[in-house]
């Protein structure tokens, strides 16, 4: 019988073939997809953001690790859209107009992933309108706004804007971050939150959402 511990070790080490083989073996054994998401891939990737926050683990670490989640995620998604036990919370990302930078962005949206969000990526280089259709369309209930150039910090306090105006900046909470984005900053431009690096957003993210 397999235990969903040996899936999260073997997340947590980026095994990602043997991660699927014990994702199979674990359903098989009578596992509920629930079960191994909660107990296997979720518990793993949270010990992956706690390394990465304590400087124990870097960047090529959570990348493997997060590709191990995904080999995991690939066999559990059809089952879980089925089973209707499918992620009840809906982070949005993307980063502002004008950015092309998505490294970070992408690490963010692993690691929410990682944590049982359903991630919605709307890309790079996303216009104020672009964030305001997509929050209309998709409802998330918390949006992130990454960027990673002084030049395209101004973008986020225009999309922030166009959320007001479009009367959808208070059905959401709104998280940024990339380097040269601070907690003041975030203040300033009215987010609700700001987290220095994926792992920590995933914390904030949950924050705001006790706040709701
Ligand atoms: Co660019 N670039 N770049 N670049 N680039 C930087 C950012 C820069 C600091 C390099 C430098 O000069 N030292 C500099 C910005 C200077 C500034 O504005 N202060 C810079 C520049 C100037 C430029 C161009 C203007 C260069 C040019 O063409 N003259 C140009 C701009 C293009 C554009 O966007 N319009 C440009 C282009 C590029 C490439 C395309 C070549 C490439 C991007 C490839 C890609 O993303 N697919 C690139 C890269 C790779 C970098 C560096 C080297 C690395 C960025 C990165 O991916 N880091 C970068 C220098 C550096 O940082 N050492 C640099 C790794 C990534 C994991 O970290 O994105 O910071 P980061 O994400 C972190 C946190 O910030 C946080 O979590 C992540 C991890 O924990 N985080 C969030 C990020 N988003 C978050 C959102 C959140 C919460 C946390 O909530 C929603």
């Amino acid at each position: 019988m397999i235990d969903p511990k040996q899936i999260a070790e073997n997340l947590i080490n980026g095994q990602a073939p043997k991660v699927k083989e014990l994702v199979e073996q674990a359903l098989k054994d009578g596992l509920t997809p629930g079960q191994i998401l909660k107990e296997g891939l979720i518990e793993g990737m949270n010990v992956v953001g706690t390394r990465f926050k304590a400087n124990e683990f870097y960047i090529p670490e959570v990348l493997v690790a997060a590709r191990a989640m995904h080999a995991g995620m690939d066999i559990l998604k059809p089952l879980l859209a089925k089973s209707g036990d499918k992620p009840t919370v809906k982070f949005m990302i993307g980063t502002v107009k004008g950015d092309l930078h998505d490294i970070g962005k992408n690490l963010v949206g692993m690691m929410m992933e990682g944590a049982g969000f359903e991630v919605i990526d709307v890309g790079i280089d996303v216009s104020p309108e672009k964030f305001v259709e997509a929050v209309k369309e998709k409802k998330p209930h918390v949006v992130g706004m990454s960027a990673l150039l002084t030049t395209t910090m101004p973008s986020i306090k225009t999309s922030i804007e166009a959320l007001k105006s479009a009367g959808v900046r208070d059905k959401t909470k709104i998280l940024i971050g990339g380097a040269p984005i601070t907690e003041n900053f975030a203040q300033e431009v009215g987010a609700d939150g700001y987290a220095p690096d994926a792992a920590s957003a995933v914390d904030k993210a949950r924050e705001l959402l006790q706040q709701r």
